[in-house]
């Protein structure tokens, strides 16, 4: 956990929808396939007052930062307030507060009366405290198969969703392909992305981003200087794109968007991709520029595979994405390739609990840019597979 949260710059699609069981009251052990179902027939946004004019009606609405951006900031030096919000307020803040409305006054020159009059509107989550603290640590290897691979990638790899990748891939094909030619990175692994991470841009998060950062910022210690940071960089971004922050929502975490970006991501990756002068992470263009600018930082490499399935087993070996072996070890431990390496000398080594057996793959240098987004290979190998069953199924 503590490597993920520091090691990520994202926060992967479970804990948004940790966050919506939460608010819909239906607790954490919920499918994501239910999540999903409920998420359809369930007109999550029906108070917001835009809609997103790039989705069609049968598309969920959605709110981007471009429907909530008024193109001006109000106070010098400070955001763009909605009337609602741009008022003063009587509470004392902590001197965490303080400290921190001190450093973005002397480091950025924001305004410090109206950013106190916005940190004391925010709301203090308790239940984002209580769930951070129950993330457990991953399970640790098992012995014995139990399928613990098959229920993960059931929860993402359906027909109802291949379908949905499908007509997502059809309808932004000309950018997926516009990201490949300037990125490198192949329009199957951003569709997985996203498809992970919100089932296209259907459950993006609810929780105000301000009141998730503020949370963890002031009142968790454990994370705090991570989650000052992430406060920080979201404020630079509202500031900077002239939209109200209580206006954004996303993750319990504080990540935002089609591709679940942490505001450090947003200011150090994403890009304006579709050109319209916001970098805007509700955009489903601009994630996915922004995908595929992380992932060539993270250094793809373009037209290489991602992982190779071995025949054999090799159970006398540790496994995991950060393994990693020579090609000539792998094989006295009894392992063959079942297609090209492709040169590759050095692999990691994979393994899938199919239930009554173990699955063993090579993972190349690609395998290992995917769980830079999300430090699992359950969820590397999820994207992957998501992604290569949507360009299949096309
Ligand atoms: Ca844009």
């Amino acid at each position: 956990m503590d490597k993920q949260l520091g090691g990520s710059i994202m926060w992967p699609v479970l804990h948004t929808m940790a966050d919506y069981g939460r608010i819909k009251n239906i607790g954490m052990s919920i499918s994501l396939m239910l999540l999903l179902t409920a998420c359809g027939s369930d007109n999550r946004n029906s108070n917001n007052p835009t809609t997103n004019p790039s989705l069609n009606s049968s598309n969920p609405t959605t709110r981007s930062l471009e429907d909530a951006h008024r193109g001006r900031t109000n106070i010098k030096g400070g955001f763009y307030l909605e009337p609602e919000h741009n008022i003063a307020q009587g509470r004392t803040l902590s001197a965490n507060h303080e400290q921190f409305i001190s450093r973005m006054v002397n480091k950025h020159g924001f305004d410090r009366q109206q950013l106190r009059n916005v940190l004391a509107q925010t709301n203090e989550l308790d239940w984002v405290i209580r769930l951070m603290d129950k993330q457990a640590p991953k399970a640790g290897s098992t012995t014995v198969p139990n399928g613990a691979w098959i229920r993960y990638k059931n929860k993402f790899i359906t027909p109802s969703n291949i379908s949905k990748g499908v007509d997502f891939w059809n309808k932004y094909e000309a950018e997926l392909n516009r990201a490949y030619q300037e990125y490198g990175v192949p329009p199957e692994i951003i569709v997985g992305i996203i498809g992970v991470e919100t089932g296209w841009g259907r459950v993006m998060g609810k929780t105000r981003i301000i009141d998730a950062l503020a949370t963890l910022s002031f009142t968790y210690p454990r994370r705090a200087d991570y989650f000052a940071n992430e406060l920080e960089d979201f404020l630079l971004m509202s500031r900077d794109e002239g939209v109200d922050p209580f206006e954004l929502t996303g993750s319990f975490a504080g990540a935002m968007g089609y591709g679940q970006f942490m505001p450090s991501a947003f200011r150090n990756y994403a890009v304006d991709f579709n050109q319209n002068g916001h970098t805007d992470l509700w955009d489903p263009v601009d994630a996915i520029g922004s995908i595929a600018n992380y992932f060539k930082s993270q250094g793809w490499q373009k037209r290489k595979t991602v992982a190779v399935m071995a025949t054999g087993q090799a159970p006398s070996l540790d496994n995991g994405f950060n393994t990693k072996y020579s090609i000539d070890t792998l094989s006295s431990a009894g392992l063959k390739p079942q297609s090209s390496l492709e040169g590759y000398k050095e692999a990691s080594l994979l393994r899938l609990d199919m239930g009554d057996r173990y699955q063993f793959w090579y993972g190349l240098p690609n395998f290992y840019v995917i769980t830079r987004y999300n430090h699992s290979t359950h969820y590397a190998m999820a994207v992957w597979q998501l992604g290569e069953a949507v360009k299949n199924a096309r």
